[in-house]
């Protein structure tokens, strides 16, 4: 017998079929309902992502954008900045002298929301321009073109005492720009040049611009550009870690540059008295023309005394030998320097500003060398008020030693009309950063009486130049915002 069953417990299948299956009718549309869950997810995730994507890549396009206005401020205040240098050495006090670096706008400039540095050189406009050049912080200023040798007038002894220059190379300077075929000992003409790949020609005529030592033989970058390779003049912590980043440097704590911080092509001097008439020269028009000067200037019994002490060799090879046989006093010779060449051509080319030359540059000059240059950088730091004309180089060298002054006459000067912007620049936030060089010239005016920009080149390239102080000022200022 069994049991009864409970009422809705028996098998019959009409009987309240829903209590018996109810998960088979539930299941069918959750499994459904999942699969939709994660495509949406798979969509949304999708979608997501490419949104993300987008943003990131938005993002990257904002900040380039950004970059490049900063970029733009940055080229715009270097145009500012060439403005103001171009003002500055149209309305030059004195012609010939360099803009008192003390009152020129040289470092930290504002232009809107962006800011400019001339990048000048230690002490050298002040006077200094030690040997040792071992400043890691940026002089700023402006970069005069006389205190450097000219490579169109510098003769092969005196490429030759340039730092790291070699003989070869030297030698070559001199066939590069001398007009004939005929090889100097060591040199290259057309031969040698003809022989590289690819082939070009021995130039044989001046140079135009210092780059144009990169063709020249034997010129490679050790010897350009040495261990300053961002051509700053400074010593930046990568030019003085040995191997360890280039540049190859010698870790010695002193920055050892190449010979294009020592050369120009752009010095020359007018040869003109102040109001614009031809100097006189003394061995042509002097027995004429220096008497009534001499008169005018000092009174009939000096003068006398003086063109006395002349005699009749009026034969000079530079006003220095002039001075020093004429018995001039310096305050004299000074208030006359300008009035009287040795010379007649309308320009004096390549002459080297001994006021403003360096070390290394004043070693080259015949009659100086080493021991030399080193008393001349020492008396005029310690003499500043002296430095008025060339007679002050006679209480270094003994007056009497007619020699050195002989050798040494015909290469110096006192005055430069060429100057060097080196100017770096970076927009706001310090961002951008910009840095292109100008070479201007006062001897050659613009139909607007402004100096002529001789040469414009951009390097930007050479990465950072202002040094470690700068970059944390910059980033100081972006922190406290
Ligand atoms: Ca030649
Ligand atoms: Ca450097
Ligand atoms: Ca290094
Ligand atoms: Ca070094």
């Amino acid at each position: 017998m069994f049991p009864p069953l409970p009422a809705g417990e028996g098998r019959g299948e009409g009987e309240q079929p829903h209590q018996h299956n109810p998960a088979p009718i539930n299941t069918a549309p959750s499994h459904e309902s999942a699969s939709v869950l994660i495509i949406v997810l798979w969509i949304a995730f999708g979608l997501v992502s490419i949104a993300l994507y987008f943003a990131h890549s938005m993002q990257l396009e904002h900040r380039a954008g950004d970059n490049r206005v900063a970029a733009a401020e940055a080229e715009q205040a270097i145009l500012g900045a060439l403005r103001y240098v171009t003002y500055e050495l149209t309305n030059l006090p004195q012609p010939g002298q360099p803009p008192d670096s003390t009152t020129l706008q040289a470092e930290a400039i504002d232009i809107g929301p962006a800011q400019y540095w001339l990048l000048g050189r230690t002490n050298r406009s002040a006077g200094g321009a030690t040997s040792s050049t071992s400043a890691t912080a940026p002089t700023f200023g402006l970069i005069d073109e006389a205190s450097k040798l000219n490579l169109n007038t510098a003769t092969q002894a005196m490429l030759e005492a340039l730092p790291r220059m070699t003989p070869e190379l030297a030698a070559a300077i001199i066939d590069w720009r001398d007009t004939n075929s005929e090889v100097t000992p060591g040199g290259a003409e057309d031969e040698t040049y003809l022989r590289k790949n690819p082939a070009y020609r021995c130039k044989n005529a001046p140079f135009e611009s210092v780059d144009e030592l990169r063709l020249v033989n034997g010129a490679d970058l050790d010897i350009l550009y040495g261990e300053d390779t961002n051509r700053n003049g400074v010593l930046d912590d990568n030019e003085n870690d040995g191997l360890a980043s280039l540049p190859d440097d010698n870790r010695d704590g002193r920055l050892d540059p190449g010979i294009t911080e020592y050369v120009t092509v752009w010095s020359r001097e007018p040869n003109t008295r102040t109001n614009g008439e031809p100097r006189i020269d003394l061995a042509t028009t002097g027995q004429r023309l220096l008497p009534p000067l001499l008169l005018e200037k000092f009174g009939a019994e000096r003068s006398n005394a003086i063109l006395r002490r002349i005699g009749n060799n009026w034969n000079f090879n530079s006003t220095l030998q002039f001075y020093a046989r004429s018995g001039l006093t310096a305050d004299e010779f000074t208030q006359i320097a300008k009035d009287i060449t040795t010379t007649n051509t309308p320009f004096l080319t390549g002459r080297v500003n001994v006021n403003t030359a360096s070390e290394a540059v004043l070693t080259c000059i015949p009659g100086i060398g080493k021991d030399s240059a080193a008393a001349l950088v020492s008396f005029r730091q310690s003499n500043p008020s002296k430095l008025t004309s060339v007679a002050w180089v006679t209480e270094v060298f003994d007056r009497n030693n007619s020699n050195a002054l002989d050798q040494a006459g015909p290469f110096l000067t006192t005055e430069s009309y060429q100057f060097t912007a080196d100017i770096a620049a970076v927009g706001h936030y310090g961002r951008g950063y910009q840095r292109v060089r100008f070479v201007l010239d006062t001897t050659e005016l613009t139909d607007q009486g402004a100096p002529k920009i001789l040469y414009r080149q951009d390097l930007t390239y050479l990465g950072w130049a202002l040094g470690k102080d700068v970059r944390q000022n910059l980033l100081a200022a972006l922190d406290s915002r």
